[in-house]
């Protein structure tokens, strides 16, 4: 698999991370416990600490450091609060394939839960001195706020226009990633100029992970995620934002009719789907995808091979 073939050069890394990250979940309240238990038995692809890890040893030459596990666990620390009120914010039942902790606990322990691991993520800086980190990540979380708040305004409207949508996926998606990359090298490099660098590729990376995101709610086969659900939200995604804004005014106004009135009606949404999908949509997504990811690269091959 492609993940564990990333994952090889930091194997070892990972597997003390694994640990370290359990352990900063801690806390005297049995509830607790439980739900951070069950959130360590559910773990992701671990994408973001697998960033910290590569960009660390990428820039310090083969080595990583302290600072580097710190910045791993308080990336995930900060990202599993951020899941958790996500599917609060989107009232979503679901997480990686699996019930979500407001499906299980109710909204209330939910937000509580997010609140305790941000916190937990926070000190986690603050208790080593760690600055650099601290800066980093709370720019990431006023950031992600942001973000999730012009998506909401945004998706009200149905006008979003494809710089709209570029700085939404920028801001709740992209940087979080860019946090990884930065934090990676500034642990093991502070003050180079490395730093920007990666925060730079992290943050083209990560916009190109969004729209690929964005292009699994019109199916693919490998993974077989359910479709259309960005639709049912009134979600505007870079294909849907091209398809309209390429549209006669007849099409135009049956593609916005859809999403406004006729988002929960399924045969609506695949007519949609449809429609995107033969007027250029995908494929218009498609190579803004590879564009920004060609841009990370050039940055990656400023370094030598490693
Ligand atoms: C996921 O977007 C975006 C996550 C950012 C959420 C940020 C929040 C504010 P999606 P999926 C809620 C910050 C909160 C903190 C720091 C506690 O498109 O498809 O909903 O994974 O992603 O649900
Ligand atoms: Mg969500
Ligand atoms: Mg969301
Ligand atoms: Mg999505």
């Amino acid at each position: 698999k492609v993940t564990e073939q990333i994952k090889q050069p930091i194997a070892h890394e990972m597997e003390l991370f694994e640990q370290k990250f359990s352990l900063s979940m801690q806390s005297k309240i049995p509830l607790l416990n439980r739900i951070t238990h069950f959130i360590v038995n559910r773990k992701g692809k671990q994408m973001r600490p697998m960033f910290v890890f590569l960009v660390a040893k990428m820039i310090g030459k083969g080595q990583v450091n302290d600072r580097t596990y710190r910045g791993a666990s308080v990336i995930e620390l900060i990202h599993t609060a951020t899941l958790v009120h996500d599917d609060v914010v989107d009232d979503s039942f679901k997480r990686r394939g699996f019930f979500s902790i407001n499906a299980l606990w109710k909204n209330k322990i939910a937000v509580l839960v997010g609140d305790y691991l941000l916190s937990k993520g926070l000190l986690l800086s603050i208790d080593n001195k760690d600055f650099d980190l601290l800066q980093i990540i709370s720019v990431a979380v006023r950031e992600m706020s942001e973000g999730e708040l012009l998506q909401i305004e945004k998706a009200r409207r149905l006008d979003i226009t494809e710089d709209v949508y570029y700085d939404i996926i920028r801001m709740k998606t992209a940087t979080l990633i860019a946090a990884c990359c930065s934090l990676g090298a500034c642990a093991v490099a502070p003050e180079s100029v490395d730093v920007e660098k990666m925060r730079k590729f992290g943050e083209l990376i990560g916009i190109a992970f969004q729209i690929k995101d964005d292009l699994f709610d019109y199916g693919n086969e490998r993974i077989g995620k359910p479709t259309g659900i960005d639709i049912k939200e009134q979600k505007m995604t870079l294909p849907l934002i091209h398809s309209i804004n390429t549209a006669d005014d007849k099409n135009k106004r049956w593609l916005i009719n859809s999403i406004k009135k006729h988002n929960r009606d399924k045969k609506r949404v695949k007519e949609v789907i449809a429609y995107v999908k033969q007027n250029g949509g995908l494929d218009y997504a498609v190579k803004s995808m590879y564009e920004y990811k060609y841009e990370a690269l050039k940055i990656l091959n400023t370094y030598p091979d490693s």
